[in-house]
């Protein structure tokens, strides 16, 4: 049995989880709650020591980093092979693993921040703890982006610029589709590219972003409809994540999908 540290909507852990409901592959989740910082819990940062989710126990061993974890569970396991036989499009998977840990991921960061994160936050912690906060953050450059989505959300240049970023993704599917002809994004097989990038397509639903392939990019709209579809669609985000936290995303998303469909229209 794999033990799973993980939280309900994170993205990497969302990965991980669609490749054991494909695969068949039983698991316990652990949660993790961000919100309240347990990912910096000393007894956590022993297993995860960049205190992030997730985590995976498997026969004892620790493994991190979600990108690999579901390669080491595709090739550990039985059950339907996600990695496609021809080195190309095995190339063509890691590309998009490398572009999601490289870029995608600061990007969605920045999307939730701006759509929610700030809302709850500014709840829970007075604006000098916040301030405190910012000026703790070891990449400044990164903190500035952060301040600047703190004050004005989804009004703010670097949430547009997120969104553009996001699209690149968009892009990149639509691009494979054609090029191998769906129906998933390396052709007949779904695959680790599928599962890698169902998350973070995924945390622009929920947040009421559908704009940004609906009527804009077709063979991702027909693919996201099979994605989910698809019974481990269920793994995407934790089958116990409380309804009001998804609702809370669609309902503070509704004020930049007109800044979106603004963005696009330019
Ligand atoms: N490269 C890591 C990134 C993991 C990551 O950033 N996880 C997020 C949730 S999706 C997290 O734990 N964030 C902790 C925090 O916000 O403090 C992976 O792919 O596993």
């Amino acid at each position: 049995m794999i033990e799973l540290y993980q939280s309900f909507q994170s993205t990497c852990s969302g990965k991980v989880r669609l490749v054991m409901e494909e695969k068949g592959i039983p698991y316990t989740e652990r949660d993790v709650n961000l919100a309240t910082g347990e990912q910096f819990d000393p007894e956590y940062m022993k297993l995860n020591s960049k205190a992030v989710v997730p985590t995976i126990i498997h026969d004892g061993r620790v493994l991190r980093e979600s990108s690999l974890i579901m390669e080491y569970l595709d090739e550990t396991f039985d059950g339907p092979s996600l990695t496609p036989g021809d080195p190309y499009k095995q190339w063509r998977m890691r590309m998009f693993n490398k572009l999601l840990d490289e870029e995608v991921h600061a990007y969605i960061n920045l999307v939730t921040y701006a759509v929610v994160g700030r809302h709850t936050r500014s709840e829970n912690r007075t604006p000098e703890e916040i301030e405190e906060h910012f000026r703790k953050m070891p990449d400044q450059a990164k903190a500035e982006r952060q301040r600047q989505v703190h004050e004005k959300g989804v009004h703010s240049e670097p949430f547009k610029a997120a969104i553009k970023g996001m699209d690149k993704l968009l892009a990149e599917i639509e691009g494979a589709l054609e090029e191998f002809g769906g129906p998933w994004i390396l052709g007949e097989a779904y695959s680790i590219a599928d599962a890698a990038v169902t998350t973070y397509v995924l945390r622009l639903d929920v947040c009421g972003f559908e704009d940004m392939w609906e009527g804009r990019r077709p063979l991702v709209a027909e693919w996201w409809q099979r994605i989910k579809d698809r019974p481990n669609f269920v793994g995407a985000m934790s089958p116990r994540t409380p309804r009001q936290d998804i609702d809370s995303r669609k309902e503070y998303g509704a004020e930049a999908v007109p800044i979106i469909r603004e963005l696009f229209a330019a």
